[in-house]
């Protein structure tokens, strides 16, 4: 039996792929770099800086350390502004019925997100203050498909990572929850990875893994 959940923020909990989309096109944009939805589905789970170095494999020229920080913060800020755009609306109530009868299971729950702005983004959507625990993109030096933001999240709620279901929408996530001992929850994109314990169609269908730990494909 599990003793708590940690999810995955964007592509599990909420959607902020549209926004990242728009945010990192602007720069491509203005850097003349081609970019469409298949470089962006690259760009799932992994961190600002990789999500630029993958941007700029079409870039021809040189570009500096210094130049790269300044563009992912030009990102950043596009982003954040995009972000203020999200309301508690965006919150499905699938999901958050889902989160409060987990809760009511006696499950602890966690956020491991690569996200430096998962705080922002969680406040948005009303849950600012919800989980037992939040480790995200700003306490972590390596970023998925290491494992150390779903480890922290589990030392944060007390648990050992065997104890911990992961949730994922992307392969580097999945790899990152194995990679930590931990089972993983696969939803969207990553049902497709062989690595997950089990492949939930829907997000309420994870009721049903932790109920029966039967792993493989979940079905209503
Ligand atoms: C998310 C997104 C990634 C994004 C990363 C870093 O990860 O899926 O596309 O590059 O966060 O975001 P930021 O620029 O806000 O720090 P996750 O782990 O929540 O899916
Ligand atoms: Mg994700």
């Amino acid at each position: 039996k599990y003793q708590a959940v940690i999810f995955d923020l964007d592509g599990v909990i909420c959607s902020t792929d549209q926004y990242h989309y728009q945010a990192w096109k602007a720069v491509a944009d203005e850097l003349n770099i081609p970019f469409d939805e298949t470089v962006n589905h690259r760009l799932r789970g992994v961190s600002r800086m990789e999500s630029f170095e993958i941007i700029l494999e079409k870039y021809d020229a040189e570009m500096s350390r210094e130049e790269k920080v300044s563009w992912t913060e030009k990102k950043n800020t596009i982003y954040k502004e995009l972000l203020k755009n999200m309301r508690t609306a965006d919150l499905s109530e699938e999901v958050k019925t889902t989160l409060d009868t987990l809760r009511a299971q006696g499950l602890l729950l966690a956020i491991g997100s690569s996200s430096k702005n998962a705080g922002f983004i969680l406040k948005q959507i009303g849950l600012g203050d919800y989980f037992d625990a939040v480790s995200d993109g700003n306490n972590i030096t390596k970023s998925k498909p290491d494992p150390e933001v779903f480890l922290k999240a589990a030392k944060y709620l007390g648990k050992e990572p065997k104890d911990c279901l992961v949730v994922e929408d992307a392969k580097a996530g999945v790899q990152a929850a194995k990679a930590g001992g931990m089972d993983c929850a696969a939803v969207g994109e990553a049902v497709k990875c062989k690595l997950a314990d089990y492949q939930l169609s829907t997000f309420s269908q994870l009721l049903e893994a932790v109920k029966n730990s039967t792993k493989g494909a979940c079905t209503k």
